[in-house]
């Protein structure tokens, strides 16, 4: 969308744009212009962690039902969405960042561990488990046996940035963004890669939340923006291959093909931003891109419906898949105190 400003989260010119621009939504209401921005932004707050939460069980369905009528069929008749470690990570960050008001990363390396004890069938792959049991045998902290992993380079895995919405959230104002997304990373992703993937990621995550979805969105800006936060190469690099994408108006099969969607982050991530660009104003039509294309469907989808939630907001998400989400009220819950404690320190 050329020509369209993007507008930093927090600057009073963006929080003046999303007011003028919700006069009937709000009139109908009757409520007063303090009280029509806390509506949007709570509902944004939802959205963000109820959309990821969606993407990723759906996503996983995706692997038993690739196709988009065989998973729709699916989903009809499913009485409960199983979310996967993904969600199960976003829920612990958040607990920990309400419990501590801050990012402790012994505190949030403790409760990981505590909740991958819990249900350890949520799909994990290797790394995280075997920093929890390197901490335990050893007791050396979380990011020391981070550091360890891959042959003492640490994971450059997606498992960082999929989890990273309520650092996007809490912090997207925040002139410390990347560091705070460094800080929840580096209990179990030590690569710089694994760390600019949550840091990209919750700077997206970010974005969406301050842009009004009855405007366009501005993809040209929000893809500079997010190639200038990125501190590696491979995520820019990557970052500039999804520009030239969006700007051609690829496919999202020959998109997914060129930029790949492995466990890797510099490859699952850009695609599931690709998506999130390519179908902004549609959380479904965002969610089915991420995840019907092979690769690692449940964090694609978790990554690109926390970007589509933060924009759109909750009730983009189709009802049933609301009502039929597993441990739904939890996860609201958690996005409405995290939304308390943003708007606490403004
Ligand atoms: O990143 P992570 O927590 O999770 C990745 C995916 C997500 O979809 C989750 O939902 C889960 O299903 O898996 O897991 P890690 O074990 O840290 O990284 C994922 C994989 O990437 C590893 O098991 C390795 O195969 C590979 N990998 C690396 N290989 C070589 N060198 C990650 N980092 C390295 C590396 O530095
Ligand atoms: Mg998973």
């Amino acid at each position: 969308m050329p020509g369209v400003q993007l507008l930093l989260p927090g600057t009073k010119e963006a929080e003046k744009r999303i007011l003028l621009s919700l006069p009937n939504f709000c009139a109908r209401l009757g409520e007063s212009a303090g009280q029509r921005r806390m509506i949007e932004l709570r509902d944004k707050f939802s959205g963000c962690l109820v959309g990821s939460a969606v993407g990723d069980a759906i996503g996983e369905l995706a692997f038993h039902f690739s196709s988009k009528e065989r998973l729709e069929m699916k989903l009809d008749r499913l009485k409960e969405l199983i979310y996967t470690d993904d969600t199960a990570m976003t829920i612990g960050l958040g607990e920990s960042l309400i419990k501590k008001g801050y990012l402790d990363t012994q505190d949030l390396g403790e409760r990981f561990r505590h909740n991958f004890k819990n249900e350890p069938w949520r799909g994990y792959a290797s790394g995280p488990p075997t920093i929890f049991s390197m901490v335990e045998r050893t007791g050396v902290s979380y990011t020391e046996a981070a550091k360890s992993l891959f042959g003492g380079k640490g994971s450059y895995g997606n498992g960082a940035a999929m989890r990273t919405a309520p650092v996007g959230l809490l912090y997207a104002d925040s002139p410390h963004l990347y560091q705070k997304a460094d800080l929840s990373a580096s209990v179990t992703h030590a690569h710089a890669v694994g760390v600019d993937g949550a840091a990209v990621q919750a700077r997206a995550v970010s974005l969406a939340l301050n842009q009004d979805p009855a405007e366009g969105f501005p993809r040209a800006d929000f893809i500079n923006e997010l190639i200038a936060f990125a501190r590696t190469q491979d995520m820019k690099s990557k970052l500039h291959m999804l520009q030239k994408l969006v700007r051609e108006e690829t496919s999202p099969m020959r998109a997914a093909q060129q930029i790949g969607r492995s466990v890797m982050a510099p490859e699952s991530l850009p695609y599931a931003l690709y998506c999130f660009l390519r179908y902004a104003q549609s959380f479904t039509d965002c969610l089915f891109c991420a995840i019907l294309y092979g690769g690692d469907r449940d964090t694609l989808g978790a990554m690109a419906c926390a970007v589509s939630g933060a924009y759109l907001g909750l009730e983009s998400i189709p009802k049933d898949w609301r009502a039929k989400l597993e441990n739904r009220a939890h996860i609201e819950h958690i996005a409405q105190r995290l939304y308390e404690m943003r708007t606490k320190n403004e």
